[in-house]
């Protein structure tokens, strides 16, 4: 049987009986039946650079939380690219950062309506594998984006710049606002973000350097990527901790939150806030001295090139292996390191001098 009409199918058996069933039906099959009738060079686990591009094909986007300023920017970035590309894109996903069930059932979404791709940005690093395995076996291509699952359950992570680089410049920037000297505080986003976590491990590392040793981190609260969770934690470190000198804050949603509080309170100026924000968020409390420097990458290119390696990926340009290679249109060539990671480049660091010549 022809891929396609296996594929319709599988999509008329998932709509005719229970989602898990058809699907666990339909994967071993399909896989197989891909690998040894369809010749492509991607399905027989062999990439083909020469391989051309294809058209027509439908990408989904599942952030972690639609309504959060940060994904609306990565997910058109993508949406153009797949414009360009001749492909075309959707959106799905939950409206919090802690809805991780609501992940997995629109995961379970896309596999049903047999898209070509989906860009995953992953709340837990666990909690979406079975679904993203079943979407895999159904011969759709899984790329994370922003947020990883573990390297088994997608075929390439798009990573916005190294998470070392991240977690360790934040704790630098921080320590040359405080004087290297004073009680520090994290404000992440959800407990279990894949992303977040790295960086603040490698910001425990980073912090071992007995230059900080006089620095002391007291405290990791979590805002869950909500405004008012986020506002609330703030208040309440200060509450806690009187004495606090700095916060980082490596979440947009987070670190907007803190500066709004910090910037309405008495301690505005005395107390640092650094961490990964928009300019567009944070241009107010740049200008007004609540913040001193901040960092981030461009999420509309994160997005844009999480859509050109999921195309890359669906035309068998490229597998996900260590080595490979794929043209990311205007963005250049990347090349696939370890456990399947692209990454997108450096952060740019933003403060008062630079931030009026960046739009988002
Ligand atoms: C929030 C999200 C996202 C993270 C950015 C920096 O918008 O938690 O995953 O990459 O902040």
């Amino acid at each position: 049987m022809r891929k396609s009409s296996i594929r319709r199918a599988c999509a008329a058996l998932a709509a005719a009986t229970s989602l898990a069933l058809a699907l666990t039906a339909c994967g071993g099959t399909t896989k197989k039946d891909v690998a040894s009738d369809s010749g492509s060079a991607a399905s027989d686990g062999k990439a083909d650079p020469n391989a051309a591009t294809k058209k027509g094909l439908t990408v989904g986007f599942l952030p972690k939380q639609v309504n959060n300023p940060y994904f609306t920017s990565a997910d058109k970035g993508g949406e153009k690219a797949l414009k360009e590309l001749g492909s075309s894109y959707k959106e799905v996903g939950p409206n919090s950062a802690t809805d991780t069930a609501g992940q997995v059932s629109y995961v379970n979404t896309l596999t049903q309506q047999q898209v070509d791709a989906m860009a995953v940005s992953a709340q837990d690093p666990g909690a979406l594998c079975t679904a993203l395995k079943q979407a895999m076996k159904n011969d759709i291509k899984v790329v994370t984006y922003d947020s990883d699952t573990k390297p088994d359950c997608r075929n390439a992570f798009v990573s916005q710049a190294s998470a070392e680089d991240l977690g360790r410049t934040e704790v630098q920037l921080l320590a040359e606002q405080i004087g290297y000297k004073g009680e520090i505080a994290i404000l992440s986003a959800a407990q279990t973000a894949t992303n977040q976590n790295t960086w603040i491990d490698f910001m425990k590392d980073e912090l071992k350097d007995p230059k900080y040793k006089d620095m002391k981190l007291v405290k990791v609260a979590y805002g869950n990527d909500d405004a008012q969770q986020s506002f609330q934690q703030t208040q309440g470190l200060l509450q806690e901790y009187p004495n606090l000198k700095g916060i980082i804050s490596p979440t947009t949603v987070g670190i907007k939150a803190a500066a709004q509080y910090l910037s309405g309170s008495k301690y505005k100026g005395k107390v640092q806030l650094t961490g990964l924000g928009t300019p567009n968020d944070m241009r107010k409390y740049v200008n007004n001295g609540t913040v001193t420097a901040f960092e981030l990458w461009d999420p509309a290119k994160l997005g844009e090139l999480a859509a050109r390696t999921a195309v890359a990926l669906a035309s068998g340009q490229i597998t996900g292996k260590e080595g490979e290679s794929f043209k990311a249109g205007s963005m250049g060539d990347f090349t696939i390191g370890k456990d399947g990671v692209i990454s997108l480049g450096k952060p740019t660091v933003f403060n008062k001098d630079n931030i009026d010549q960046f739009n988002f």
